[in-house]
């Protein structure tokens, strides 16, 4: 066959010949295996094996029975939840539910980025405490006047968990369409190893959490472990230890039908240390 009908058409013209791939020779792989190389006229190919192994995404763990958790040991020291669902009984706590629903002050806040631009919470809050708390650039003021409900709870909050309460952040998801993005309660008014109580009204939403990337990851989350928790009518969750340091949580939009749910986080809140010249002064 003449070179010229070897040659494929292409635009109108001939595309220049085909450069037929050359063969090793027996020479060529006798020294290939001998030196670990493949060799190809000017080329040569090494097989080298990949310096990081293969790293998979880890299962994500479901909690949802009662019980003490501890969820990791590591960076910061261990990290712990408790799950205790049936904390109300179901007559206590639609009882109570419907009274805060209707009787809290709710409201909108507005928050800002980094770069100063402000949005909307995508949830309704409210805050009881002596001190007022501050997070993503917005205040909310302080509120001594614990509506007798909370007061009522907050003592049987903290017979349970032993532990003292000073304050209260309220979260009202209106819908599934409601939520709260990924974040640690870690603003340092909250003190080092917080112990944040988490008693959940209403419909179920799934309480989220994720293991905080390794350094080497630099902010990267894609292998970190996860756990999901459903968070019940009338359930309380306690998270201490190094959990606020050591993962973050979220309570994600969901796209199917969802009720309101209230969610009542106890806090314990200190003055905030001043800050001068990019340091904490105590
Ligand atoms: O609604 C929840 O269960 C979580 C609320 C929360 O993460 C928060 O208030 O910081």
């Amino acid at each position: 066959m003449s070179d010229k009908r070897q040659r494929a058409r292409v635009q109108g013209s001939w595309a220049k010949p085909v450069q037929k791939p050359q063969r090793p020779s027996v020479q060529d792989v006798q020294s290939a295996s001998a030196s670990g190389s493949w060799k190809s006229g000017p080329q040569s190919f090494e097989f080298h094996q990949p310096a990081d192994p293969i790293r998979k995404v880890p299962a994500e763990k479901v909690i949802e029975n009662a019980g003490d958790y501890e969820i990791s040991q590591g960076p910061s020291g261990v990290s712990r939840l408790r799950l205790i669902p049936g904390f109300l009984l179901q007559e206590e706590a639609d009882w109570m539910f419907s009274k805060l629903l209707a009787e809290l002050p709710w409201s909108q806040k507005t928050n800002y980025r980094m770069m100063g631009d402000a949005y909307e919470e995508p949830r309704l809050t409210c805050w009881y405490g002596e001190l007022p708390y501050t997070y993503s650039r917005s205040t909310m003021e302080a509120n001594a006047q614990w509506h007798p409900v909370l007061a009522t709870l907050r003592l049987a909050v903290e017979q349970k968990s032993a532990h003292k309460f000073n304050s209260l952040l309220c979260n009202l998801y209106r819908d599934g369409k409601d939520s709260i993005g990924w974040h640690s309660d870690s603003e340092p008014s909250l003190g080092p190893q917080p112990i944040i109580a988490s008693l959940s009204l209403g419909d179920t939403r799934v309480f989220s959490l994720r293991k905080q990337p390794l350094p080497e990851d630099k902010g990267d989350f894609t292998y970190v472990e996860r756990i999901r928790v459903p968070l019940a009518h009338g359930t309380l969750l306690l998270m201490e230890g190094c959990t606020q340091a050591d993962w973050q949580h979220q309570v994600a939009k969901e796209y199917h039908d969802r009720g309101p749910r209230i969610n009542l986080t106890f806090r314990t809140i200190y003055p905030e240390p001043q800050r001068s010249g990019g340091r904490f002064v105590t």
